[in-house]
């Protein structure tokens, strides 16, 4: 696999008007549903199974095989629902594909759903972004005017509906139970798995939950087949995706590759690190992830390589920090972050992490001992594996990371009364 770019999922996001029907239909748009519509529903499941596609969200789970979780028919509703409720800090991936593209996504809403058996979508949205809200329900509307959902779409026989709902802009009900309560109208906090949402999810009734971008996938994997997908990617982590760049680098934005791309070669076609600087950090999966640094620059960014390097490719938001940036700074400002997001139902993430930001904040304002940094430690592993879902653990992925690493600039700030470095030369944080 070379470095250069394969777009699918961004492929017509240049057009003019690239959000309406008539340009994705001219770009090609809707021939996977057409497709699909010939087919036999198992066999659907069969082809994205066989694809290697992984959930796009961050755990990278086979999004075929649970598909495929599915108990067998009984005659009740199931559902699909799409998780757009990205919040992961750093994640910028979903929010430009549905500005862009809300028609592949649609397209891929229909193929799943007519896969799964089920007459009745809903695309959850952050409740923040608006724009993107007001842009699906626009694309929706134009979907069912030209027979692409609603009653007998095509004339095949099929019926389709899709609602698009609002959250209220909590990181939590990214999580898909805490999604799934507050799409039922309740406070969204994470239900006790199993049963996974494939067994009792949405009203109790069986539910797929899966990433705007797996399900924006689905339809190229109709169209180019299975050999086509896997011929990109690494052999567990087939296909492309699409990587987010942020922070110090030249051209911040997304760039879509096949997975097993390394940060250096897309840092070459992003222009690099900040003119005059050095790579210093740098996240492969968002604030969950442990850190990386210029010695993990080319470590494969798929999930078996990332996870052997020891950290994880979650969702593939690279944020980049030059030698200018104060390791402990970022560290607290992630803290801060899971401290406000915590949803509070279990101990060990709400006293947790209000404790770790306490005492990161405490090092970062010079007034740390040396003993915090234990109690840092010490408080991550009473958080992870302990917290009832993934974002207590998340919480302190870069803090432990972050001591291992750069140990001696925590140590910085307590013997040195505060930060060494000039907060001002980064200009990334208030
Ligand atoms: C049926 C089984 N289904 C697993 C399903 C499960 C889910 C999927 C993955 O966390 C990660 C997290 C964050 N029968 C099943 C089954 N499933 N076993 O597979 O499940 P799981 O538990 O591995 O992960 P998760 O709870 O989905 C997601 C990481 O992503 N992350 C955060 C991302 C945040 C966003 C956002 O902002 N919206 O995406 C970043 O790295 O730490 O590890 O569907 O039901 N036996
Ligand atoms: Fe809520 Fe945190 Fe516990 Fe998850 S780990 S259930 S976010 S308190």
């Amino acid at each position: 696999m070379g470095s250069t770019l394969s777009p699918v999922l961004s492929h017509h996001w240049d057009a003019e008007k690239s959000w309406t029907l008539a340009t994705y239909e001219a770009d090609g748009g809707y021939q996977g549903l057409r497709k699909a519509l010939e087919m036999d529903p198992a066999d659907i499941v069969t082809a994205v199974k066989d694809s290697g596609l992984r959930g796009r969200g961050g755990a990278g789970f086979p999004t075929g095989l649970k598909w495929s979780f599915l108990p067998a028919p009984d005659g009740g509703p199931r559902y699909l629902v799409v998780n757009a409720d990205e919040s992961e800090p750093g994640t910028c991936k979903d929010t430009p594909l549905m500005m862009a593209s809300p028609q592949m996504l649609i397209e891929g809403v229909a193929i799943t759903s007519r896969a799964i058996g089920c007459d009745h979508a809903f695309i959850y949205v952050r409740g923040e972004i608006l724009h993107v809200y007001r842009r699906l329900l626009r694309a929706v509307e134009e979907a069912y005017e030209k027979g692409y959902l609603g009653k007998n779409i095509l004339g095949s026989g099929y019926d389709l509906d899709v609602t698009v709902h609002a959250g209220a802009g909590a990181y939590i009900c990214g999580e898909e139970t805490a999604l799934l309560d507050s799409l039922e109208g309740r406070r969204g906090q994470p239900r006790l798995k199993p049963p996974f949402p494939a067994v009792a999810g949405l009203y109790a009734r069986p539910t797929v939950v899966n990433n705007v971008e797996s399900i924006a996938s689905v339809p190229a994997i109709i169209t180019g087949g299975v050999d086509w997908f896997r011929s990109m990617g690494t052999e567990k982590s087939a296909g492309f995706g699409l990587f987010s760049l942020s922070g110090h680098v030249q051209r911040p934005g997304q760039y879509e590759a096949p997975l097993g791309i390394t940060l250096r070669e897309l840092l070459e076609m992003a222009g690099g690190v900040r003119e005059g600087h050095e790579l210093k950090f740098w996240t492969p999966g968002g604030s969950s992830t442990p850190l990386f640094t210029a010695e993990h620059l080319d470590v494969p960014l798929d999930y078996e390589s990332v996870g052997a390097a020891g950290s994880m490719l979650g969702t593939r938001a690279l944020q980049i920090f030059d030698d200018t940036t104060c390791v402990v700074r970022a560290i607290t400002r992630w803290a801060e972050f899971y401290a406000h997001e915590s949803c509070g139902k279990c101990t060990p993430c709400r006293e947790g992490t209000y404790w770790l930001k306490q005492v990161l904040g405490r090092i970062e304002h010079g007034q740390g001992t040396m003993e915090d940094l234990d109690t840092l430690l010490d408080v991550c592993d009473n958080i992870l594996g302990r917290s009832f879902c993934a974002l207590g653990d998340g919480a302190t992925s870069t803090i432990t990371s972050g001591i291992a690493l750069f140990r001696e600039e925590f140590e910085a700030h307590v013997t040195g009364g505060g930060c060494p470095l000039d907060p001002a030369a980064s200009a990334l944080f208030e």
